[in-house]
């Protein structure tokens, strides 16, 4: 199985690592150190040194209780970054929920749309669909101003497999190949801590047929809620999160810390060749 990411054709036989780089004075894991153009390019290469598989790039944060950001500032945050960095060796992705953005991203060498909202705006499908890149169609309850205030499921991973099942075929209906489509279940936006167990340890009912699968745990305040940890010191329960996500399933982790990922996944992928 592939994914057709613009003009990278990303071989999904063993798991692949999407470095976060985020652009934002309010990101909840990193408190913004990155929130300027130079050291966010440079933030970025160290993290295609320590073997990441693809790069997002972030001008909005989308935690809990985060205030949105216009189009002008996102695009002022995001553009220059990704004018740096495409035309790398790897992919780049854009994080981003605004059409606006997304058709100025491609344009500028974007070849990936990481939508939190999973192309549900007006406008979005169209301006991916007849474009070469790939995109992400994340699952959310809510809104990230009050997604956690009061999620509720009857079948958690059900509804998210349902919601996601529906985006893959708007997406495919819009004329999008399936090799460009990875869907994600978005824990933490709009989950309890349990939500997000019963989605981790079922993943594999979320594969769905012909598309990737990513998730993104990293730092995220379910491992702060298991270990009693603050986002900076919750490296060691990303790195086992990203690694029970790859064995139940996921094809591409979304993390903050490449390196220590990486490794780890090195080692997982070894015990795995021997079977
Ligand atoms: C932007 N962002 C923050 N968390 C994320 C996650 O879990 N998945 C995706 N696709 N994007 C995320």
């Amino acid at each position: 199985m592939f994914l057709q990411c613009g003009k990278f054709r990303l071989s999904l036989e063993r798991p692949l690592v999407m470095g976060v780089v985020n652009v934002t004075p309010d990101s909840f894991s990193d408190g913004g150190l990155f929130a300027d153009t130079a050291r966010a390019v440079a933030h970025a290469r160290q993290l295609v040194e320590e073997g990441a598989d693809i790069l997002d790039i972030g001008g909005e944060s989308t935690r809990p209780g985060a205030a949105p950001v216009s189009l002008e500032e996102e695009r002022r945050r995001v553009l220059p970054v990704l004018e740096a960095l495409a035309g790398g060796k790897i992919p780049v992705s854009v994080d981003t929920r605004k059409p606006g953005l997304m058709r100025e991203a491609i344009a500028a060498g974007a070849a990936m749309v990481n939508d939190v909202t999973a192309l549900s705006g007006a406008g979005a499908l169209e301006a991916v669909a007849k474009t070469p890149v790939a995109v992400c169609l994340m699952h959310m309850q809510g809104e990230p101003g009050t997604m956690q205030s009061n999620p509720d499921y009857r079948d958690v991973v059900r509804e998210v497999r349902d919601y996601l099942d529906g985006r893959v075929s708007a997406a495919v209906a819009a004329g999008i190949a399936r090799e460009r489509i990875v869907v994600d279940p978005g824990f933490g936006f709009g989950k309890t801590l349990e939500h997000n167990l019963a989605l981790l340890s079922s993943l594999r009912e979320l594969r769905l047929p012909g598309v990737a699968l990513l998730v993104g745990l990293s730092r995220k305040a379910m491992l702060g809620k298991l270990t009693g940890r603050e986002p900076k010191d919750r490296v060691h329960a990303s790195v086992a999160a990203a690694l029970a996500a790859v064995q139940n399933g996921a094809h591409i982790v979304r993390v903050h810390d490449v390196a220590a990922t990486r490794d780890a996944l090195t080692v997982w992928q070894a015990v795995k060749n021997q079977n």
